[in-house]
C-alpha cells in the first residue's frame, strides 16, 4: 500500500512539473517571437530612408585624396581664439588643396576675427559653406514649343563627352527623352565615342562625317529633336582647333545656330578638369569671355587632392559649379551640393 502511495505521489509530482514546464513554454513562446515582429517596421524604415547618407558616404570615399589634405585641420583641437600655429596649419592645408591665395587669406582673416567657438574644423566648415553662392539650378525646359539645348564647351580631354554620356543616362533613367549632337567634328573618333554613350544610355544621336560644320550638326540635331518631340539636346563641341581664338570663334557660331528657333540654349556648361588645379581657372577665363557660360562642370574630382579648386572657381569666376565628376563610370556625376562637398572634406 505504502509503495502504491509513493508511486502515485511520484506520478502527481512529475505530471505537475510537466504542466509547469509546458505552461512556461507556452508563456515564453510568444515572447520569443514578438521582438523580431515588433522590430520589423523599424528595419524597413531604416532601409528605405538613408539614401542621402549613403550618397554622402560615397562622396567622401570618392574625394578621399582631397579629404586626406584636410586631415590635419580635422585633428586640430581647441576652441575660442585660433593660435598662430593653428592658422599656419589651416593656411598650408588650404593652399595645398588649391583654394587659392586670395580666398585663403580671407578665410584666415575671418578665423582671426571670429575665432572658433566650436572648434577649428567647425569654423572652417561654416566659412567654406558660406563662400558658395545660392543659385545652382539647371534649366532643362525651354520656352513653349522650343527645344532646350545644353552646350558643352572646354579644352580637349577635360571630360565633355563623358559628362554628356553620364547626363544622358541620368535623364533617360528619369524618363526624359534626350538627343545627343556630335558637334565635335574635328576627329571621327569623337562622334564614335558619343555614339557609344548614346547606345549605353538609350539616347538618340545625330552625327556627321569628320570635318563637317559643327553648326550644321547641331542645327540638324535640334530639327530632329523638334520633329520627334524630344525635349533636350546635349551638344558636344570640339576641344581643339589650330588655335584657341579659332576654337572660340567656332563656339560662338555654334551657339548662334543653337539659339535659333526652334532651339534655345538654356545651359552652356564649361567643363574643367580639377586635376589641373589653378590652370583650370586661366582656361576658364578665356571661355567665359566668349561663350556666355551658365555653369561649370568640374570633372575628375576623384583623382585629385586639389578639391579646394571648387571654392576658388566659384569665388574667382562668379559662375556656379553645377555638376562634379567623381569617376569614369556612367553614374559618377553628381549634382554639386556645397554642404555635402564641404562635409566630405571636413566632416568627422
Ligand atoms: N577619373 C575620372 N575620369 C574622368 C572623369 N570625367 C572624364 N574622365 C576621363 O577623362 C578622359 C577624357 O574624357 P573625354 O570625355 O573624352 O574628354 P573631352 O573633353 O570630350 O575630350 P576631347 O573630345 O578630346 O575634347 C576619359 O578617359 C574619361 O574617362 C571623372 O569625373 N573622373
Ligand atoms: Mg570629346
Amino acid at each position: 500500500m505504502i509503495v502504491l502511495y509513493v508511486v502515485l505521489a511520484v506520478i502527481v509530482v512529475v505530471a505537475g512539473a510537466t504542466v509547469v514546464v509546458r505552461r512556461r513554454r507556452r508563456v515564453r513562446r510568444p515572447a520569443l517571437v514578438a521582438p523580431p515582429r515588433a522590430a520589423m517596421p523599424e528595419v524597413l524604415v531604416t532601409e528605405s530612408a538613408p539614401m542621402p547618407v549613403l550618397e554622402d558616404a560615397s562622396l567622401e570615399t570618392r574625394l578621399a585624396s582631397s579629404r586626406g589634405v584636410f586631415d590635419r585641420v580635422r585633428s586640430l583641437s581647441g576652441v575660442g581664439d585660433v593660435s598662430a600655429e593653428q592658422l599656419n596649419v589651416v593656411e598650408e592645408v588650404l593652399l595645398r588643396s588649391d583654394v587659392g591665395v586670395a580666398m585663403t587669406n580671407s578665410i584666415l582673416d575671418e578665423l582671426r576675427t571670429n575665432g572658433a567657438p566650436d572648434g577649428i574644423a567647425a569654423a572652417l566648415r561654416t566659412i567654406l559653406i558660406d563662400s558658395f553662392g545660392g543659385d545652382r539650378d539647371v534649366r532643362t525646359d525651354a520656352d513653349d514649343g522650343r527645344v532646350a539645348v545644353w552646350l558643352f564647351v572646354g579644352v580637349n580631354g577635360v571630360g565633355k563627352t563623358t559628362t554628356i554620356g553620364k547626363l544622358a543616362k541620368k535623364y533617360h533613367d528619369q524618363g526624359r527623352s534626350v538627343l545627343l549632337a556630335a558637334g565635335d567634328t574635328f576627329r571621327a573618333a569623337a562622334a564614335d565615342q558619343l555614339e557609344e554613350w548614346a547606345t549605353r544610355s538609350g539616347a538618340e544621336i545625330v552625327r556627321a562625317h569628320e570635318g563637317a560644320d559643327p553648326g550644321s550638326v547641331v542645327h540638324d540635331a535640334i530639327g530632329r529633336a523638334h520633329a520627334r518631340n524630344i525635349g533636350i539636346v546635349l551638344a558636344d563641341t570640339a576641344g581643339r582647333r589650330a588655335n584657341s581664338s579659332n576654337l572660340l570663334d567656332e563656339l560662338t557660331k555654334v551657339r548662334r545656330v543653337a539659339d535659333r528657333e526652334p532651339g534655345e540654349v538654356v545651359e552652356t556648361l564649361l567643363v574643367l578638369d580639377a586635376t589641373t588645379g589653378q590652370n583650370a581657372l586661366s582656361q576658364a577665363r578665356e571661355f567665359l569671355a566668349a561663350a556666355n557660360v551658365t555653369g561649370i562642370v568640374l570633372t575628375k574630382l576623384d583623382g585629385t587632392a586639389r578639391g579646394g579648386i571648387v571654392v576658388a572657381i566659384e569665388r574667382d569666376l562668379g559662375i556656379p559649379v553645377k555638376f562634379v565628376g567623381v569617376g569614369e563610370g556612367v553614374d559618377d556625376l553628381i549634382v554639386f551640393e556645397p554642404h555635402a562637398f564641404v562635409d566630405s572634406l571636413l566632416g568627422a
